[in-house]
């Protein structure tokens, strides 16, 4: 029987042979390699199964001192994505008239973006990742999270390969403002609106910008 500290068991880790983790690695890369951000959307439905598990997936992220700081909420309901869309579409028609810098709207016009946010309606789903900036125990209490912004950004970075590896796509939205969606969906003062991503499938006809991604040795550097 090995021997383990009070409150741990032993890791369950599965190692694989060179060829086969460089295999695995690769084929992952690739794959993951094929996501593209898309915003345009069918409006063709989705199994609620499949974005149960999604978001099962985004909530095995890391988080400081495990506190699993997030909440998603996914809206269905066609009167809250309008209502939604609306808000968005408000705040990010300040945004394209006035509040974006020359250069801030020089360098998006590649992406063709604008203020009109269709998918927020066309979507089957919309996920709302909520990042808890403390956390309420039961008698209503305030207790701490850490690192907030990173626990929530890795969950959702994860959410985001889980979704296409799924098959489907999504956009990483940010109306900013965006503390509309904590009065919509009508959370609590602890949680706070962190990305809505649009699921679904994209559109027969979608386009997406030609880009490309920084060559290895543009987003590394190695100290041997
Ligand atoms: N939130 C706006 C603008 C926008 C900003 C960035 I940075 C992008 O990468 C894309 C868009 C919008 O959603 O249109």
């Amino acid at each position: 029987m090995a021997h383990t500290k009070d409150g741990f068991q032993l890791l369950e880790h599965k190692e694989y042979p060179q060829e086969e983790m460089l295999e695995r690695a690769k084929r992952l890369f690739l794959q993951a390699n094929e996501r593209r951000t898309v915003r345009e959307f069918s409006d063709r439905t989705v199994a609620k199964e499949v974005i149960e598990l999604v978001l099962k997936t985004a909530s095995t992220a890391p988080s400081g001192a495990n506190k699993q700081p997030w909440n998603f909420c996914v809206v269905t309901n066609p009167d809250i994505k309008a209502i939604i869309r609306e808000a968005a579409e408000k705040e990010e028609y300040e945004n394209y008239h006035g509040r974006m810098s020359e250069d801030w709207l020089d360098d998006l016009k590649k992406f063709g973006t604008d203020w009109h946010k269709p998918f927020i309606t066309t979507a089957p789903y919309i996920i709302v990742a909520f990042k808890k900036t403390y956390d309420l125990n039961a008698a209503g209490e305030k207790e701490k999270n850490y690192y907030v912004n990173e626990s929530v950004g890795l969950a959702c970075g994860m959410l985001i390969n889980a979704i296409h590896h799924a098959g489907l796509v999504t956009v990483t939205h940010t109306p900013s403002p965006m503390n509309f969606l904590q009065k919509v969906l009508e959370r609590p003062e602890n949680e706070k609106a962190f990305l809505l991503l649009p699921v679904g499938y994209p559109a027969e006809d979608a386009a997406v910008p030609v880009i490309s991604r920084k060559e290895l040795e543009d987003m590394s550097v190695w100290y041997e």
